[in-house]
């Protein structure tokens, strides 16, 4: 295939209202405020990328803001005129730019779309992954009020199909949740996530877990710290799973060649992009360590490539890609992603992220729009 010359970037800002509060230890949240990424070629060749930052730095340091601005600053420049061979080109186009991870995914998960959409296939078979493959659904519980609230909803999403329940977890709300969740449901499949509440001298609360047969804790310890995940793992029978530290694949080497961790989250938007997580998801499997789709309750856009994401081999074990109707009243796809009684989501086979983009509702939901054209 020819090469593709990036020859403009548009970027807006949505705000989504969600269908609930989502609570974690690190704050709650009732809106989805997001930035949107649309690369295009010459004759009229787009794709696009959603982007993982939120409006604070309480999950990981990058803002809608810090965003915007190494976006039209440093990334646009670097990347504007320039012809790409293939996708995997775009983050040594980006290499002299230290961090910024989720700035660079939006940009380099628009050039996946574009590639996908310029060869007329799934962004799966793009990936060099298997389209035909069906996804494992999960899901994310957040913090709820009380027990009861927090059991209606683990007993809607069991009977709904999912594979396995995710709950967030932080001090003086864990054991008991997770307690009550086992009284009713003694065998599904059940892990926590603490999105770093705890420190290395809770390590005896952290392992009370272990008689409660958790699939993983995710991140329990500082989002910036695997040597304490280390020292961590060898005192617990719950694999650690690891999510905010691992920000690129040397993160993800040095983690498991330290022993941090025994399985990885992936997320295309905190590891810089997709090339990022496919050397990730190859790394993990040559070592054994079973890998899982993230999520950052995306907009149809970005669940979509996570869906993609999903066809590779490496992804073992049912990933936080949840159905759209979870989320929003209306997603800004058609149809929403969905998930099947078995618990699978099929991946949509039309090209690129595979389903219609309604505009008018992107169009609807955007208050800032920007955009940077090549010379
Ligand atoms: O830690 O995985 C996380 C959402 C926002 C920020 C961090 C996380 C999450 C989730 C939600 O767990 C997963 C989803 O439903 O998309
Ligand atoms: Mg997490």
């Amino acid at each position: 295939m020819n090469a593709l010359r990036i020859s403009r970037i548009e970027v807006r800002h949505l705000r989504m209202p969600l269908r609930f509060r989502f609570e974690t230890s690190f704050g709650a949240t009732s809106e989805k405020s997001f930035l949107l990424v649309q690369v295009f070629a010459g004759d009229g060749a787009w794709g696009v990328g959603e982007c993982v930052a939120e409006d604070h730095p309480y999950y990981l340091p990058e803002t809608n803001r810090t965003v915007l601005h190494v976006l039209r600053d440093f990334l646009a420049p670097a990347i504007l005129g320039r012809s790409l061979e293939s996708p995997d080109d775009v983050s040594s186009l980006f290499a002299a730019i230290r961090g910024h991870q989720m700035a660079k995914a939006a940009i380099e998960m628009a050039a996946w779309d574009l590639f996908a959409r310029v060869r007329n296939e799934p962004l799966a078979k793009t990936l060099g992954g298997d389209p035909l493959r069906s996804v494992e659904a999960g899901v994310s519980i957040g913090l709820q009020p009380d027990i009861s609230s927090l059991m209606r909803r683990v007993s809607a999403e069991v009977a709904a199909g999912y594979r396995r329940i995710k709950i967030k977890i932080k001090p003086g709300h864990d054991l008991d949740l997770v307690r009550a969740i086992r009284a009713e449901f003694p065998k599904t499949p059940l892990m926590v996530d603490a999105n770093s509440a705890y420190e290395l001298a809770q390590a005896e609360r952290l392992r009370s877990f272990d008689e409660f047969d958790l699939m993983m804790i995710e991140q329990p310890l500082a989002w910036d710290d695997m040597v304490q995940h280390a020292r961590l793992q060898p005192m617990l029978r719950t694999p650690i799973c690891l999510d905010e530290s691992i920000t690129s694949p040397e993160a993800a080497e040095n983690a498991i060649s330290i022993r941090a961790c025994g399985i990885i989250n992936i997320k295309a938007g905190r590891v810089g992009g997709l090339s990022s997580s496919k050397r990730i998801q190859t790394i993990c499997a040559e070592k054994g360590i079973p890998v899982w789709c993230g999520g950052m309750l995306e907009s149809g856009i970005g669940r979509l490539a996570n869906v993609h994401l999903q066809s590779l081999p490496g992804f073992i074990l049912p990933g936080d890609t949840s159905a759209s109707a979870r989320y929003f009243e209306e997603d800004l796809i058609e149809p929403g992603v969905e998930v099947s009684k078995e618990g699978l989501i099929r991946i949509p086979l039309g090209p690129g992220i595979g389903q219609e983009i309604v505009w008018s509702r992107v169009d609807g939901a955007t208050d800032h729009r920007e955009a940077w054209s090549a010379a």
